[in-house]
C-alpha cells in the first residue's frame, strides 16, 4: 500500500518536472513572426492601427514578437482570412464583424439597422459585458477576438442618382458585405442588393458591375471611391465594428506574456484608432466634395422612412441571435444612449 502511494507520487513528481521542462514558462517571449492581414491599404484608418499595433508589439517584447502587417487584402478577404486562423495558416486580422456571421451567428447583432446613434454609445456597448459575450462565442469556432476597432458609420455612394428620399433607392445595383442582414435591409428599402467580398468592391464600381456601395467617410476616402463615384448620402444607417481576432489554435500556445502584450498593443491601437477615425470622419465630407463628390443630406423624415422599411430586416438579425441577446444589447444600448 506505502509502495503504492510512493511510487505514484513519484510518478505524479516526475510528470510534473517533465511537463514543466518542455511547456513554455508563463512569462517567456520567443521569438515570433505574427502574420497580420487587413482588407483597407496601408493609407486608412485600419492600416494606421495595424502599423501602430506592430510597433507596441516590436516594443514591449523587446523585438522578439515582429508583427507583419499585410495591406489591401492581400492575405485574402476577410473570409479566406478568418478560415486562415481558424486552420492556424495565419496569426492575426483585423476586419468588419458583419463578415463573421458565418462563423459567429450572435455577431450579426452589431448589423442591427439604426442601433447606434453615436459612436461613444458604440464605444460603452462594444467595450462592455454583452460586447465581450459576443466575442467570445468565437473561441467555440477558432478564434480568439481581442477588441473591437471602430469602422465608422456607413453612408451610401452611387453613380446614378442623390439618394435623397427612401423611393431613390429603387433598382440601384447596391453592393453589400456579403451578410444576410444587409442583404436583406437593402432590399428591403428597394435596392439590388449584390453581395460582394471588398476586395473586388472598386472594380466593381469602376466596371459598373454594380451602381453603388456603402461605407464609413473614411473608407470612401481611403479606397479613392470618389474617383467611380458621384454622389455620396448621408444615411448614417448602421454604426459598423471592426474586430481584431487571433488564431485560437496559435494564442493557445502562447505564454501569458505574450497573450498581454498582444492584447496591450491591440487595446492602445483601438484607442489611438477610435480618435483618428473620428478626426479623419469629421474632416473627411470637405475632402470628397474637393474631390469632386456631390453630398446630400437626408431629412430626419426620410430616415425615419427608411428605418421603418428597414424595420423587418431586425427579425432577421433576431432569428441568428436569439431574442436573449437581442434584448441585453438594447437594454445596453438605452443605458448607454448619450
Ligand atoms: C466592407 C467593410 C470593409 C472592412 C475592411 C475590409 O464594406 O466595411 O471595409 O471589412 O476590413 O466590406
Amino acid at each position: 500500500m506505502k509502495r503504492l502511494l510512493i511510487s505514484t507520487l513519484a510518478a505524479a513528481l516526475l510528470g510534473s518536472t517533465l511537463s514543466l521542462g518542455y511547456a513554455q514558462a508563463a512569462d517567456d517571449i520567443r521569438p515570433r513572426m505574427i502574420r497580420f492581414g487587413y482588407g483597407l491599404n496601408e493609407d486608412s484608418n485600419q492600416g494606421r492601427a495595424a502599423k501602430l499595433l506592430a510597433e507596441e508589439v516590436a516594443k514591449a517584447s523587446g523585438g522578439k514578437l515582429k508583427v507583419r502587417t499585410f495591406a489591401s487584402a492581400s492575405l485574402g478577404s476577410d473570409d479566406q482570412m478568418q478560415n486562415a486562423l481558424i486552420g492556424g495558416a495565419q496569426e492575426m486580422m483585423v476586419g468588419s464583424t458583419a463578415t463573421l456571421v458565418g462563423i459567429s451567428k450572435e455577431m450579426a447583432v452589431w448589423d442591427t439597422p439604426f442601433l447606434f446613434t453615436d459612436p461613444r454609445q458604440a464605444d460603452q456597448v462594444l467595450d462592455g459585458p454583452v460586447g465581450r459575450q459576443v466575442m467570445d462565442k468565437l473561441e467555440e469556432k477558432g478564434l480568439v477576438g481581442l477588441v473591437y476597432w471602430e469602422n465608422g458609420f456607413r453612408n451610401v455612394t452611387n453613380s446614378a442618382r442623390p439618394i435623397e428620399k427612401l423611393e431613390d433607392f429603387e433598382g440601384i445595383k447596391l453592393r453589400v458585405m456579403p451578410n444576410p442582414v444587409f442583404i436583406d435591409t437593402f432590399k428591403r428599402m428597394g435596392a439590388n442588393a449584390v453581395p460582394l467580398p471588398f476586395s473586388e468592391l472598386f472594380t466593381a464600381l469602376e466596371t459598373k458591375a454594380v451602381d453603388g456601395q456603402e461605407n464609413p467617410y473614411n473608407t470612401i476616402l481611403s479606397s479613392k471611391f470618389y474617383e467611380v463615384q458621384k454622389y455620396l448620402s448621408v444615411t448614417n444607417h448602421v454604426y459598423s465594428p471592426w474586430i481584431v481576432t487571433v488564431s485560437k489554435r496559435w494564442w493557445d500556445g502562447l505564454s501569458a506574456t505574450e497573450q498581454s502584450i498582444l492584447m496591450d498593443a491591440a487595446e492602445k491601437a483601438r484607442d489611438a484608432e477610435r480618435e483618428d477615425t473620428r478626426r479623419e470622419a469629421s474632416q473627411a465630407l470637405a475632402a470628397l466634395k474637393e474631390r469632386g463628390m456631390q453630398i446630400n443630406e437626408v431629412s430626419p423624415e426620410e430616415i425615419q422612412r427608411m428605418r421603418e422599411q428597414a424595420q423587418p430586416a431586425i427579425q432577421t438579425v433576431i432569428d441568428a441571435v436569439g431574442q436573449d441577446l437581442f434584448d441585453q444589447v438594447q437594454a445596453e444600448v438605452s443605458k448607454a444612449a448619450p
